[in-house]
């Protein structure tokens, strides 16, 4: 029997890869989008898989929709994909970020316990968690305390510990994954790395003139989101329920992604790049960089993707895209 899977937030960037992969492994892939209205940026992301895939409406805050789903299709595997993910953007909507991103996990684990509690669970937590703290040797792993620094990350927080809470209190198969930044040309392109690769393509084919960026000297963990959804797969097919941090245990700064960036298409970095206030945040999130030992150990889990490859990979596809529009 085919095994099935629900994923909420499939359009999104890590949804889109989840429904690729475990269509290769012979899953049955159902998933739920939010109403938009603009139905091109819907499913952009999942047209290549139109006949393949099944996907209704739905919300994390409408709870009808996800007892009705999940009673119906009795899935395996659940993937909580879906938030309110912009952490800029969670300064300026608090309530939607935090009754999206908190509440939503309550209601779809409500729907998870009631209707398959067979099933497994997993959440997608976020390295946005750990906030202002760090281990003494320059690492965040799964024993480092959250100390968030944005309602976004106060809400995965909730979600977190609510998930772990869900375990332990009517022993499900319910997991976190703690995952650090990671890219892709499929990122949405208000993300710092899209962004910058995007606005430096227009700018080298003569489309753009600036690229105007916020806090360039934070820095990141960033992998490739291919890698980081078969990390969600080997998670729930682990035989026990657990938290998991997955990160290249790499880091660099805005400042160091922007200049690979620039020096690969050989732009001149005064001449186009200035910071613009509007872009920092009421609090930074100034370091992350993760260990992923637990996961390499038990999971077998380590990334395929070096920083270079990933960015040449993004500068690559808009290339083609401007070129062929
Ligand atoms: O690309 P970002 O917006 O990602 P951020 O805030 O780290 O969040 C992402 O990673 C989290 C995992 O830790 C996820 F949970 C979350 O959902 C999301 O996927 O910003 C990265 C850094 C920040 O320090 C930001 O201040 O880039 C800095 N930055 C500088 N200029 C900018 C800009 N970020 C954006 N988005 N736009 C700028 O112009």
């Amino acid at each position: 029997m085919k095994k099935i899977a629900f994923i909420t937030g499939i359009a999104g960037q890590d949804g889109s890869y989840l429904a690729e992969s475990l269509i290769k492994k012979n899953y049955k892939v159902y998933g739920i989008i939010r109403r938009n209205s603009v139905i091109e940026h819907q499913k952009s992301r999942l047209d290549h898989l139109n006949n393949k895939i099944n996907v209704s409406y739905g919300d994390l805050l409408n709870e009808s929709s996800l007892h009705n789903l999940l009673r119906k299709i009795k899935p395996h595997e659940i993937y909580n994909l879906a938030a309110q993910s912009h952490v800029k953007i969670s300064f300026e909507i608090p309530q939607f970020t935090i009754k999206t991103n908190a509440l939503g996990v309550v209601n779809i684990l409500e729907a998870y316990r009631l209707n398959c509690p067979k099933a497994k669970f997993y959440q997608a937590s976020s390295s946005e968690m750990f906030g202002r703290s760090v281990d003494k040797d320059g690492y965040q792993r799964e024993t480092t305390p959250f100390q968030p620094t944005s309602p976004y990350g106060c809400a995965k927080v909730f979600a977190f510990n609510i998930v772990k809470h869900y375990r332990i209190a009517y022993k499900l198969f319910a997991s976190n994954g703690i995952l650090f930044n990671h890219e892709s040309p499929r990122r949405g392109s208000n993300f710092v790395t899209n962004k910058v690769v995007k606005t430096a393509v227009k700018i080298k084919l003569g489309l753009e003139k600036k690229l105007e960026l916020g806090n360039i000297h934070a820095f990141r963990d960033w992998g490739h989101s291919k890698d980081y959804v078969e990390a969600m797969r080997l998670i729930l097919n682990y035989k026990k329920a657990d938290d998991w941090v997955i990160a290249t245990g790499q880091t660099r700064s805005v400042k160091q992604m922007t200049d690979y960036v620039f020096n690969k298409l050989r732009l001149n970095k005064k001449k186009h790049i200035f910071i613009n206030k509007k872009y920092f945040r009421p609090e930074e999130l100034k370091y992350l960089r993760g260990d992923s030992s637990k996961a390499k150990k038990y999971l077998k889990w380590k990334p395929k993707y070096k920083f270079e490859k990933m960015l040449d990979e993004m500068i690559d596809f808009w290339m083609d895209y401007y070129e062929r529009s």
